[in-house]
């Protein structure tokens, strides 16, 4: 049995059950505002977070970062409290789903908005000399933002110790990647001479590797990189927005991360996760009386 592959299998299923909580609480009205979920994307960010160390380096997360944020900090009830806007929750209630911070992470909605934000970041990491490195999350629509350009140009002068995590879902809310984008994604950090690399985005154990090497090597020479996820949102857009067919969105169903990992893993490790994450969840639920 490959205990990496447990761990990460188990990040991977509390991620998948907190958001579907997520989603149930919205529909018995509990919670207001909006969720972007990412069902579907959880070996992105099990596979990257658990790849970086939360001390050393800094995590720059997005609109879906709810996995980002999880995998980083393992803070369930304390990301509940901020969705459901209560003073408890980690930003006091205020940032809700999509502003977060807390430590080293950091997260906003606005698309390709926290791209230059890690690259300042990235430059403080340079000059304090030390070997911590920049992480940065966005979405294949996020690569048309223009200012995502000027901070790899940036990053690459400068060489600064950024790795730009790319997600690529094959959709933007509801625009397919090839009616949106001229070229293929990869082609654009590779033309500032930042070195990427594509990985399958739904195999955990993959990104995990991949992860590892990538930031092995830039805290030996500090310098950009860039990581290509090819995976698939399962769930809507955000809570019953989804105009995909119904076939497209099956197909896919059978290359989800979860499924993929739990044909490799016993039938009783994987049930003793699953009762454990599940547990968690009740618990949580009860304390907030919502169950
Ligand atoms: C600057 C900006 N424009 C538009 C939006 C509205 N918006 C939120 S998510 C989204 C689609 C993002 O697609 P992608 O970057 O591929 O990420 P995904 O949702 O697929 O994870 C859009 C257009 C926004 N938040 N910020
Ligand atoms: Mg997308």
């Amino acid at each position: 049995m490959n205990s990496d592959l447990v761990i990460l299998y188990e990040k991977m299923f509390l991620i998948r059950l907190f958001e579907e909580t997520l989603l149930n609480l919205f529909s018995l009205g509990h919670l207001r505002g909006t969720v972007h979920t990412c069902i579907g994307q959880e070996a992105c960010a099990v596979g990257v977070v658990s790849a970086i160390d939360p001390k050393r380096d800094t995590l720059c997360s997005n609109h879906r970062g709810h996995g980002h944020f999880l995998a980083f900090t393992d803070d369930t009830d304390g990301l509940l409290k901020e969705i459901l806007g209560l003073a408890s929750g980690i930003c006091g209630g205020k940032g809700g789903s999509q502003h977060l911070h807390v430590n080293n992470f950091y997260s906003n909605g606005i698309l390709g908005g926290m791209v230059p934000i890690a690259t300042g970041i990235a430059l403080s990491q340079k000059f304090a000399a030390k070997d911590g490195i920049s992480v940065v999350f966005v979405g294949d629509g996020a690569m048309s933002e223009g200012v995502i350009y000027e901070a790899l140009n940036i990053a690459s002068l400068w060489q600064l110790p950024l790795l730009l995590v790319i997600e690529h879902n094959q959709i933007a809310q509801s625009t397919p990647w090839n009616l949106e984008h001229g070229s293929a994604i990869e082609g654009r950090p590779i033309s500032f001479g930042i070195p990427t690399e594509t990985v399958d985005g739904n195999d955990v154990q993959a990104v995990y590797a991949s992860t590892k090497t990538i930031v092995d090597n830039m805290r030996q020479d500090s310098k950009p990189r860039c990581l290509l996820l090819n995976t698939y949102r399962l769930g809507p857009h955000s809570k019953g927005d989804d105009y995909r067919c119904i076939t497209e969105i099956s197909f896919h169903q059978t290359n989800d991360p979860l499924k993929r990992a739990e044909t490799v893993l016993s039938e009783n490790v994987k049930t003793r996760i699953q009762t454990l994450c599940q547990t968690r969840i009740n618990h949580m639920l009860e304390n907030f009386s919502l169950l």
